[in-house]
């Protein structure tokens, strides 16, 4: 409950009446609820749970006491909308970058009183951790170090893409994991210059560099880590781009903590790759944050002006990708400290590892 109490503050400061909260996400941020289709609406001091008759006994389990439970009748949002016609406040505010549009007009149309949105609204405090988030971010970062180690032995030439994902999304169910938090993407050969190369039916080949980048998922936390191997020897410029990035996502690694600017960081971790004059093969953002979502802010870019703090959980992933022949891409999640930051993946990346065949 406390977190939907700092949600009322923040409503208070701001004088906001009623809010209608429709992220799921957000919804289980603040309430528990690890189902779906249902929504939070915070009207005049009270939190109203809006679910419909699936979902009634496991709200009873999981949410706090003080959140009443609500079971919709003509609709969700048609719910929500006549209670806040019905409680005699003069606006409210929902957020702006999540309905539908069938739900949006729904909301709008049935409103007998103005409508606001807002963005990020709840988002702002999901970017710091708490202490049992922190515990499940590890858990899931746990469980792709594992699955790392694992996969080394299993790849070998002549198996695609596809049957390097389908087993390391097998082993990190087998292992703890809610699922994947996001499409496993292994690249092999030239598809590894793609940096978002979704694993194909493409054969894995000696001399190829392989690009992995995936995640787990531990009570709703990801975890998100790339790392780059070759299939025995790979042609030497990409085990010199390995250098670069590696130096690149080091730096970023060891200059994170709290009070950096987002745009700061982005320039250490830039550094290395423009001095060699190839940031224009360094197409993507440096890192995200990851929490309930596998990309939320803060955003590691050139353009903001957010600084970071205390417990944030950010990647750094610096890449170099060269058209027709490869790309390379290094990522770690850390957790941000006042000082040097904790780095909470732990698979091997300090030399381009070389699987052994002959
Ligand atoms: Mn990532």
């Amino acid at each position: 409950m406390e977190r939907i109490k700092k949600v009322f503050q923040k409503m208070a400061s701001e004088e906001i009446r009623s809010l209608l909260i429709t992220n799921d996400k957000n919804v289980r941020y603040l309430t528990g609820f690890t189902g779906e289709d249902s929504i939070l609406l915070l009207l005049k001091g009270q939190a109203y749970f809006i679910t419909d008759g699936r979902y009634i006994e496991q709200a009873k389990i999981e949410l706090p006491k003080e959140v009443a439970i609500v079971k919709w009748e003509s609709g969700l949002i048609q719910e929500a909308v006549a209670r806040i016609n019905a409680s005699g406040v003069d606006s409210v505010c929902f957020e702006g970058s999540q309905m539908s549009y069938q739900e949006g007009t729904a909301f709008v149309n049935n409103l007998k009183i103005s409508a606001e949105p807002i963005i990020d609204f709840v988002e702002e405090f999901r970017a710091v951790k708490d202490e049992a988030e922190i515990k499940n971010t590890v858990e899931a970062v746990k469980i792709v170090d594992k699955t790392f180690m694992h996969i080394l032995n299993y790849i070998r030439p002549g198996i695609t893409e596809k049957n390097v994902a389908a087993e390391m999304e097998h082993f990190m169910k087998n292992i703890g994991s809610e699922g994947t938090s996001f499409a496993t993407i292994v690249a092999s050969g030239v598809r590894s210059s793609f940096p978002h190369g979704e694993a194909s039916d493409k054969v894995i080949e000696k001399g190829d560099i392989i690009t992995l980048d995936f995640g787990a998922l531990y009570k709703g936390y990801a975890s998100d880590m790339t790392r780059t191997i070759a299939v025995g020897e790979v042609d030497p410029k990409l085990e010199e781009i390995y250098g670069i990035v590696l130096e690149a996502e080091l730096a970023g690694l060891t200059a994170i903590q709290e009070g950096m600017m987002s745009k700061e960081l982005d320039a250490i971790i830039r550094k290395p790759i423009l001095e060699k004059n190839l940031n224009q093969r360094f197409n993507h953002g440096a890192g995200h944050s990851i929490g309930l979502d596998i990309h939320e802010a803060p955003f590691i870019s050139g353009k903001s002006e957010v600084r970071f703090k205390k417990n944030m959980i950010q990647t750094i992933e610096p890449g170099i990708y060269l058209a027709g022949l490869g790309g390379i891409r290094i990522e770690d999640d850390i957790l941000v400290q006042e000082g040097q930051g904790i780095i909470l993946t732990q698979s091997p990346k300090l030399d381009l590892i070389k699987l052994p065949f002959y």
